[in-house]
């Protein structure tokens, strides 16, 4: 048997042919996936959860995780901080800390999770709840480049201690340079297709592929195909190393 997948100790593709449910207390009709996690050596959760028919829960306790998630299709519903918010297809939402977060299909849906401890900043408060519409977000040309466009989802602002974003790329289009950095990134191809350049492998991608790079990850991508390819990125910043 072959497959894409491939753990490494600083970085990780999963192809979706691998995935293997976990079931979690509390969850109801809700399949967990677990992309990535701190048992590979990641700093982050990433977890894609479906919902069948009929819908479901799945229920992540009060704790000082802080959740970013994307509603990749679906119709879904986010309860937390004695909110209730809905999203009809897709949308986006942080969910800070210290709060019990439940997240309901309401019928089929697919929703990724990217979990992981906050980090408080002394002259900072704790970031707010925030959602919203990826449409609504005006993408930028990425370091001047209108075929490769940027999408920062969550506000740039010093409360936050991650950024969750969207990147669509024209067929052709490419990283300008090989990136070699700190943060740390949690990614899931949305759409499309390219070859992922992680540390010194090179990785044909398709949507659905999960990938882990670990700080200082070289990487690099380009898009190929017909289509544009699009994915979704977790990245920590705005502390201290
Ligand atoms: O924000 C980033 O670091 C982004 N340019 N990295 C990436 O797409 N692999
Ligand atoms: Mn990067």
């Amino acid at each position: 048997m072959i497959t894409r997948t491939s753990i490494q100790a600083r970085h990780a593709l999963i192809a979706p042919d691998g995935h293997v449910p976990s079931t979690f207390p509390g969850w109801d009709n809700a399949t967990g996936f677990v992309m990535l996690s701190p048992a590979m050596g990641a700093k982050l959760s990433q977890i894609l959860i479906t919902f069948g028919e009929g819908g479901g829960e799945a229920r992540f306790p009060a704790s000082g995780h802080e959740h970013a998630i994307y509603i990749e299709s679906g119709h879904c519903r986010i309860e937390a901080v004695g909110k209730t918010l809905s999203f009809d297809k897709t949308g986006y939402a942080f969910v800070p800390p210290q709060t019990d977060l439940i997240i309901a299909g309401v019928e089929t849906a697919r929703v990724t999770v990217f979990r992981k401890i906050f980090e408080p900043h002394p002259d900072f408060e704790t970031p707010p709840l925030v959602h919203g519409l990826p449409d609504d977000v005006k993408g930028e040309p990425f370091l001047g480049n209108p075929r490769a466009i940027l999408q920062t989802l969550l506000p740039i602002d010093p409360r936050f201690d991650l950024a969750m974003n969207i990147f669509t790329y024209q067929p052709g289009a490419t990283l300008p340079f090989v990136e070699t950095h700190i943060m740390e990134h949690g990614l899931l191809m949305l759409s499309g297709q390219g070859i992922y350049r992680l540390e010194d492998a090179y990785h044909p991608v398709f949507a659905g592929d999960a990938i882990w790079m670990a700080p200082y990850c070289p990487q690099w991508f380009a898009a190929i195909g017909d289509e544009p390819a699009s994915y979704l990125y977790y990245k920590d910043i705005h502390r201290l190393p």
